[in-house]
This record gives structure tokens, sequence and C-alpha cells, in this order.
């Protein structure tokens, strides 16, 4: 069975284009995904369709009002829609690769996206299991969060990579930065490629960027390299990276 993504929101001819692109649109078309969206608009009671309104107790901005999204969620349910409610907002729980890891072992997803400054709190109350935030930045809405855990879960359903890409997958869900790519021409600007990469030498082609992934996440992240439990071989090749870095020349 497919996994299935229901989403609530405002602009469904946003979620229609992005799935049509890349990794995601390949999975929608062999059937490894299904997205459906549902408009809070298309379930406004009255004449004039509202979906948003002013905030009790004043101040700027417009509140997505209840009713419709509340309606627009039973809709996506009657048409079998299953899973958590997800509601995107500034407020959630940050997204990282393990709670994307969890949601790809279920078998479907419901996702709000709110516009404005937000979703009148009843419905959360009501209808919401779960609120996620992709980081500590203001975006627009929803829309964008909701298509990036998508992407993000989709990425990781069987069948969704080729093969040369879901091991490569690995080296991330190993918890480290990724290694410097390189390709044509040898020489760029001035710049050539580390000599390493056309040796041939596989072993040595494996090592140097196990090390490199390996450095860069200290230089960088040190706080993933906190979280890592590390071979014997990544402690070695690690020490290595640090040796170079500090005494560069010493080496090459
Ligand atoms: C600018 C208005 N803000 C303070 C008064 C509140 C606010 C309301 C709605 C800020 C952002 C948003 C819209 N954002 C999202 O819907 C959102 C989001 C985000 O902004 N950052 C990180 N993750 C997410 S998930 C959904």
């Amino acid at each position: 069975m497919a996994f299935r993504f229901d989403l609530i929101t405002l602009f469904p001819g946003l979620v229609r284009d992005v799935m049509t692109y890349g990794v995601v649109g390949r999975a929608v078309e062999t059937g490894i995904v299904q997205v459906n969206s549902w408009n809070p608009r298309d379930y406004a009671l009255d004449r004039h369709r509202n979906v948003d309104d002013s905030s009790y107790g004043g101040g700027p901005g417009m509140v997505m009002k209840a009713e419709p999204v509340d309606r627009a969620l039973e809709a996506a349910f009657e048409a079998g829609a299953n899973g958590s409610v997800v509601y995107l907002s500034p407020q959630g729980r940050k997204v990282d690769h393990g709670l994307i890891e969890y949601t790809a072992a279920q078998s479907g997803l419901v996702l709000l996206a709110g516009r404005y400054e937000g979703v009148d709190e009843r419905v959360l109350e009501a209808r919401v299991d779960q609120e996620w935030s992709i980081g500590d930045f203001v975006v627009s809405g929803g829309e964008l969060p909701a298509l990036m855990i998508v992407d993000a879960v989709t990425r990781l359903l069987p069948g969704a990579l080729g093969d040369r890409q879901s091991a490569e997958q690995d080296s991330f869900s190993a918890g480290l930065l990724d290694y410097p790519h390189y390709t044509r021409p040898e020489l760029y600007a001035g710049r050539t490629v580390p000599e390493v990469l056309t040796s041939g030498d596989h072993g040595r082609i494996a090592r140097w960027r196990a090390k490199q992934a390996l450095g860069r996440t200290w230089l960088r992240r040190p706080d993933l390299l906190r979280d890592a439990e590390l071979s014997a071989e990544q402690k070695q090749l690690l020490a290595e990276f640090k040796d170079e870095y500090e005494m560069p020349g010493r080496h090459c």
C-alpha cells in the first residue's frame, strides 16, 4: 500500500505543483506515495466562504477559522486519511531525521498547514495530535514546511530512490555531514580535484571520503559528533584529520 499524505491547505495548487518534480514526483507516479489536498475554503459554510477572521483580544493579523479547518479534516478522514494529525507551526517540536524515519515507518500522515497568524486553538486541541516546526526561523505559512516533510519522508520509502542513492543515504543516517564532491573539469579556476579521487584506488577513495565526512562534522557540527558512536576506524580517520588540520603541510 502507498504511504498516504493528506494536506489541509488554502493553497492546494502549490502542493500539486511541487508534487510533480523529482523524487517525490516519481514516487507519486509509481504509486509509492499518495498526496491529497483539502482546502478549508471548500468547507466554509458562509456565503463568502470566509476562512479567516480577526483575532479575539485584538491586534494585527487574521486567524484561520475553526469550522472550515475542522470540516476539511473530517472530509479527509471520511475519504480514508490515516495516521497522526500534525500541525506545522513555529511552536512545534523541531523536526529531525529520527522523526522523519519514525514517520516513514507509518502508513500515513495528515498535515495541517496554517496561514495568517495560525489556526483557532480550539481545532488544534480537538483534532491535532502533534505540532512540528522546521527550525527557528519564520516562514509565511505551513505549506512549505509540510512539503518538506512530504519530501523527506518520501525519500525513505522503499523504492523511492535509485539503488545508488539509497546506499548513499546510509551515510547521512549515520548522523554525519557529507564529504565534498567534484566533477569535470579536473582544473577549474586554478583549483584541482584532490588527487586521491582520480587515483582509481577505491579503498583509498572510501577512506578519504569517510575522513572528510568526519572532519567536516567535527569542524562544522560538533554537536552531531557528540551523539555519533564512532568505530575504531572512524576514530583513527578523525584523529588523522585533526592532525592534518592542526599541522597543514606535514602530511602531504
Ligand atoms: C510573523 C507572525 N508571528 C509573530 C506575530 C507569528 C507567526 C505566525 C505564523 C509566525 C509564522 C507563521 C507561519 N509559520 C508557519 O506556519 C510555520 C513555521 C515557521 O514559521 N517556522 C518554522 N517552522 C514552521 S512550521 C509552520
